[in-house]
């Protein structure tokens, strides 16, 4: 009974310290646990071209690891993902400082997000932007944002895999942020508008992985950060259907107006009007020791009443 209590409590530790750091490869590493947002609209900007299946987190000394399973199209598509990790921020999105507003002028992205407006409860402080194609050559580039920061608040590299479509850079920006790529997901949902097959897309392990530094984030509580990911044209003007969270079925693309018509920016999407919440929560906070000692003490309380029944 003695040795019973201590053994029990290193098994405990040991569990809990061995989930391993995600490999940054662009395949799910088996880490990752559930999944915080799964698809729920087939897409309908090509099957195995422009999905996201589900969305994995986890956070490992003070860097957050995504995994998006699914793929974004070599035409430049842009897979955007706005993060809202910090207090303040914008539910409706502003233009750039040179048209009167305070977002950066990178990729041409706030001109035409002018307008639109996330789901109550989201006010975005950052954006990363992806996208692969060939233009002199295959290449993929990542762009990263602070929303409201400014014309010159961005990062951008070019060709982070060097010459190719797929790959992974552990070091892609300036301030640190990763990512990696591999498009050979052939799986998860199908094409269309209606409901998604969600163990299907539970299934793909395949797509676009970023490691982020929480530095990069505002240093957020783990259960603060919220993130909205949407597949967009190469000109951030017309959106898909594909977000996580995702959109309730039968849902078209969603387009510049909401229902799937080109107007030339973003300002007629309002996500309040479509249902559900077009963001999902990282609910994953790094292992806490607060915890296990409160654990610890609980199960020493355990002993210590055993003990003086004994
Ligand atoms: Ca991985
Ligand atoms: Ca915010
Ligand atoms: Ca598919
Ligand atoms: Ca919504």
């Amino acid at each position: 009974m003695i040795r019973f209590i201590p053994s029990t409590l290193v098994v405990l530790l040991l569990a809990v310290s061995a989930r391993a750091v995600p490999t940054l490869d662009g395949v799910k590493d088996a880490g990752y646990g559930a999944a915080w947002a799964v698809q729920t609209v087939e897409t309908g900007f090509g099957d195995n071209l422009n999905e996201l299946n589900a969305a994995y987190a986890q956070i490992e000394g003070g860097t957050l690891y995504l995994m998006l399973t699914g793929q974004v199209q070599n035409n430049f598509n842009r897979l955007n993902l706005f993060f809202d990790s910090v207090p303040g921020g914008q539910n409706q999105v502003q233009p750039d400082g040179n048209f009167g507003g305070t977002n950066p002028e990178n990729d041409g992205w706030a001109n035409k997000y002018n307008g639109m407006t996330f789901d109550a409860g989201f006010a975005a402080d950052y954006l990363i932007i992806l996208r692969n194609g060939n233009n002199g050559g295959d290449r993929f580039d990542i762009d990263f944002a602070v929303v409201g920061g400014g014309l010159g608040a961005f990062q951008t590299a070019g060709n982070v895999f060097g010459g190719s479509l797929t790959g992974s850079n552990a070091s892609a920006l300036p301030n640190g942020i990763g990512v990696a790529y591999n498009n050979s997901n052939m799986a998860g949902i199908a094409g269309g508008t209606d409901a998604a097959d969600q163990a299907a897309a539970l299934a793909a392990t395949t797509g676009l992985e970023l490691a982020i530094p929480l530095s990069v984030l505002g240093n957020p509580n783990p259960e603060d950060i919220l993130v909205s990911a949407m597949i967009n044209g190469s000109n951030h003007d017309y959106l898909s259907n594909q977000f996580l969270g995702g959109l309730a079925p039968p849902q078209v693309n969603v387009g510049g107006d909401g229902a799937g018509s080109f107007t030339g920016s973003l300002a007629g999407v309002n996500l309040n009007n479509l249902a559900g919440d077009q963001f999902f929560r990282v609910a994953v906070p790094e292992p806490a020791s607060i915890t296990l000692l409160a654990l610890a003490g609980a199960i020493a309380a355990t002993w210590r009443r055993r003990t003086a029944a004994v």
